[in-house]
C-alpha cells in the first residue's frame, strides 16, 4: 500500500525512508477535482485544459492533476485526479499500485452527475476494497442539497464518510483528507489489533496541522 523511498548516494549520508501515499480525487466533470488539489498542494498542480473537448465550451481537463502534501520529514501524500471518463480508465490500473485510498467530489448542486458520480464510486470498488470518502462541493450554492439527501441520492453505505467541502479552502480540503486517513487508520487499526494510544499517535500525525512545510518548486 505504501512506496518507501530511500535516497542515499556515497558522499551524503544515508536519509530517513520516506512514506510516499497515493490517493485518487476523482469525481465528474466539473465537480471541483483541480480545484481541490489546488488547494491542498505545496506545489503548484500540473493539468491541462483543453477547449472544444465537451458540448459546454467550459475547457476540460484532460491530464491528471497532482499535487504533493509533505505530512512530515517521513511521510509525503501525493494527490491524482482522475476523471470519469472512461479515456482515464488506463490511468486508474497505473495509480492504484500503492493506493491508499480516494475522495470522490460531488458538485451538491448538480442532480444530473449523481448518476455518474455513483457510477466512478462503483468502479473504484470493483478493483480495489482501499478506503473512499465522498466530499460534497459546491455547498454554499442556493440548489445544493444537503448531506443528508446527497447520501441517499447516491445510495452511500452507512459506513462511509461523506462530509461538506469547499475546494477553494485549503483547510476544508484538510478536513476532508483528514477524514480519508483516520477512516484507513480506523480500519487497519482493526485488522492489526492496534492499541488505542497507537491509533492515537498515527491519528496525530496525520492531522495534517503539521503540514506547514514551505513550498518547494
Ligand atoms: N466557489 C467555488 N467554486 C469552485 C469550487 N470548486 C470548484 N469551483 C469552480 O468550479 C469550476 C470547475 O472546477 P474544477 O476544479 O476545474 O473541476 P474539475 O473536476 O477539475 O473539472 P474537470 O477536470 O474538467 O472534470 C472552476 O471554475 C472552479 O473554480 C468551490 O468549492 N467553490
Ligand atoms: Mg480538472
Amino acid at each position: 500500500m505504501i512506496a518507501k523511498r530511500k535516497a542515499a548516494s556515497p558522499t551524503c549520508p544515508p536519509q530517513t525512508a520516506v512514506e510516499i501515499v497515493k490517493i485518487l480525487v476523482v469525481g465528474p466533470y466539473a465537480s471541483g477535482k483541480s480545484t481541490f488539489i489546488s488547494a491542498a498542494s505545496e506545489l503548484p498542480t500540473t493539468y491541462t485544459e483543453v477547449h472544444g473537448l465537451s458540448e459546454t465550451k467550459q475547457p476540460v481537463s484532460v491530464a491528471t492533476d497532482f499535487g504533493r502534501i509533505t505530512v512530515a520529514d517521513d511521510l509525503v501524500l501525493y494527490l491524482f485526479a482522475a476523471g470519469g471518463r472512461r479515456r482515464l480508465d488506463f490511468m486508474r490500473e497505473i495509480l492504484k499500485v500503492g493506493l491508499l485510498g480516494m475522495v470522490l467530489l460531488v458538485d451538491s448542486a448538480k442532480p444530473e452527475a449523481f448518476r455518474e458520480a455513483n457510477s466512478i464510486r462503483e468502479r473504484y470498488t470493483a478493483y480495489t476494497s482501499a478506503p473512499y470518502v465522498v466530499a460534497a462541493n459546491f455547498q454554499h450554492h442556493p440548489n445544493a442539497w444537503d448531506v443528508h439527501d446527497l447520501r441517499v441520492a447516491l445510495r452511500l453505505p452507512a459506513e462511509v464518510p461523506l462530509v461538506p467541502v469547499d475546494a477553494t479552502d485549503r483547510a476544508s480540503v484538510y478536513a476532508a483528507l483528514r477524514t480519508l486517513l483516520y477512516r484507513v487508520l480506523s480500519l487497519s487499526g482493526i485488522e492489526s489489533g492496534a492499541s488505542p494510544a497507537d491509533l492515537a499517535a498515527a491519528q496525530a500525525k496525520l492531522s495534517l496541522g503539521a503540514a506547514t512545510h514551505p513550498v518547494q518548486v
